[in-house]
């Protein structure tokens, strides 16, 4: 399975390069004109979600030419590898599972020649029943009553997928308000708990090691405050839950092993929200609906697995990103959510993407010698048009970009949502089609500007245009098209790691400013630094209190 050539050496890598030379001179306006049935060619539709990628700067040819560097670069068996448990992330010798988490078949994944499912469902069955107990007011805090706040205590992998889905799903909240604590920063700690009440809240400790730093300080300073409340730490087991995959780590906290939630080292940080690290969603939406997102994240792998690579939605996102970043370099990609209880989204792919795909060696660790990650960035629409589009139409970087949008609102609140979907839509067109000189001028012209005007004003507004950009739209927001939509992004970072033949499961990148900070810690409370170089002495001699 593991012969690494690079991706450059492969045939379709070579016939793509020429390739793009033949397209690098024509306009997006040039393709839609020569092709009118353009749009329907170039997308496509599965478990409530409709992808029209046809303002890409690709043509037929690009698509199969990608397809067949996908197919040169194993994309197939290194998918059924992942599905079948097999141990791809090779650098911590472990399988990549996230699909046994929302494997509402039920079929049997071995690992070690056991299957993973029984464990699976159990953690399920445990989430419903404590889901069920809390939200119902049957399970109670330590002066009897029920709980009305929880507050979910991790950080990366082990924050921002509850979070993300707890706001982007708001909307179908009915069980107890949800806050999230990641930051070690005081501030971040201090302010949640000046708004809840220790009698009502529940505290989840989320954490796959359970040594985190900031979790484990942010965990204590939450313990201290109930304790403190309580008068004693009798409280701690009707208020602390823990989500980690060390029993004994969870023990020593002191949280009881009952209230444990299991997870497995199979399961990688940025791809834990199906799992128990999901609670938070399970607690503020009901189990019913969590299960609706992990039905429409397993829809997406069947479709996933089963869907010939042309019409693959996943292959054909990940191909895209591909073709830009290694054929016409572009070095970034926004995430254009034209839905507001989308908005942290942009920073839940960001990490997806870039702490998986950030890598500068092969998986047998051969150092690459092309670009792999791009920049993932972005924000909601139509915010964002008040901010940075600016960069995307006029600036000199070419940034490609994915705009989401629902067709339903929740709220249908009159004119808001058409205003919302029609920026969305003349955006995408806008940065398409951009504006030549002679539209500037005529523009202008109608303005009843004078000639001396559109002299001056003219360059200013002329947008060149091309800038590409794909369009997901779901029927609305909702649990089982959002699970769908998250696994779409999850497949889409797999495909293109393989193709940079990367291992896009670890993430080595966190550890060293980790084992620093530890040291430089030491050093503020007075212990003598040293071994640093000069800018970084003089400023801990400045934070030193
Ligand atoms: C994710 C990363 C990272 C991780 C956090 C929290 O893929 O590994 O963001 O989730 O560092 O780790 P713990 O869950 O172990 O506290």
């Amino acid at each position: 399975m593991d012969d690494f050539s690079f991706p450059t050496q492969l045939p379709a890598w070579r016939a793509l390069r020429m390739h793009a030379e033949t397209l690098r001179s024509l306009h997006l306006r040039e393709l839609f004109e020569q092709d009118e049935r353009r749009a329907e060619r170039f997308s496509g539709e599965t478990g409530g979600l409709f992808l029209d990628y046809s303002k890409n700067r690709i043509q037929l040819e690009t698509r199969s030419l990608l397809v067949q560097l996908a197919q040169q670069s194993g994309l197939e068996q290194r998918r059924q590898a992942m599905f079948s448990g097999e141990r791809i992330n090779n650098t911590e010798n472990r399988p990549v599972l996230h699909v046994a988490l929302r494997n509402r078949s039920n079929t049997p994944i071995l690992v070690d020649g056991r299957d993973v499912m029984p464990g699976v469902n159990a953690v399920l069955a445990q989430m419903r029943s404590f889901s069920g107990a809390l939200r119902s007011g049957e399970w109670r805090g330590y002066t009897g009553k029920a709980i009305t706040d929880v507050v979910n205590i991790g950080i990366g992998g082990s924050d921002l997928g509850g979070h993300m889905v707890c706001t982007a799903l708001a909307p179908f909240a009915d069980g107890p308000a949800t806050h999230f604590v990641s930051n070690v920063d005081d501030a971040d700690i201090a302010q949640t708990l000046a708004t809840v009440n220790p009698e009502t809240t529940l505290f989840i400790i989320a954490s796959k090691t359970f040594t985190t730093r900031e979790t484990m300080v942010n965990a204590h300073t939450a313990r201290d405050w109930l304790v403190a409340a309580a008068g004693d730490d009798g409280a701690v087991e009707k208020h602390f839950v823990a989500v980690s995959t060390s029993a004994e780590k969870v023990q020593a906290f002191g949280i009881d092993t009952d209230n444990m939630f299991e997870f497995w080292d199979w399961v990688g940080g940025r791809y834990s929200l199906w799992s128990a690290i999901g609670l938070p969603i399970a607690l503020a939406l009901g189990m019913d609906r969590f299960e609706q997102l992990l039905d429409g994240a397993h829809a997406m792998d069947q479709h996933f697995l089963h869907t010939p690579m042309e019409q693959n939605l996943p292959v054909i996102l990940g191909l895209i990103g591909i073709w830009y970043r290694n054929f016409f370099g572009y070095a970034s990609h926004a995430i254009l959510p034209y839905a507001n209880d989308l908005r942290l989204l942009p920073m839940f792919l960001q990490q997806l993407d870039m702490e998986s795909n950030g890598k500068r060696v092969t998986r047998a660790g051969e150092p690459v010698d092309y670009p792999t990650g791009p920049v993932i960035w972005g924000a909601q629409g139509t915010n964002g048009q008040h901010a940075f589009f600016q960069l995307l139409h006029q600036g000199m970087e070419d940034i490609s970009g994915d705009f989401i949008v629902a067709k339903n609102s929740a709220f249908d609140l009159g004119e808001h949502h058409r205003i919302l979907v029609a920026n969305c839509l003349a955006q995408t067109e806008a940065l398409m089609r951009g504006q030549t000189e002679e539209e500037a001028r005529a523009a202008l012209k109608a303005e009843g500007r004078s000639e001396a005007d559109i002299d001056r004003l003219a360059p200013h507004k002329v947008f060149p245009g091309n800038k590409p950009s794909n369009t997901i739209v779901l029927d609305e927001l909702a649990p089982k098209n959002l699970g769908a939509l998250i696994a779409l992004y999850e497949h889409k970072v797999f495909v293109q790691g393989v193709i940079w033949q990367i291992n896009s499961f670890d993430q080595w990148g966190v550890e060293l400013g980790k084992q620093l900070a530890g040291v430089i810690e030491r050093e503020l409370t007075g212990e003598k630094a040293a071994g640093h170089d000069a800018s970084t002495q003089m400023l801990i001699k400045r934070l030193q209190r």
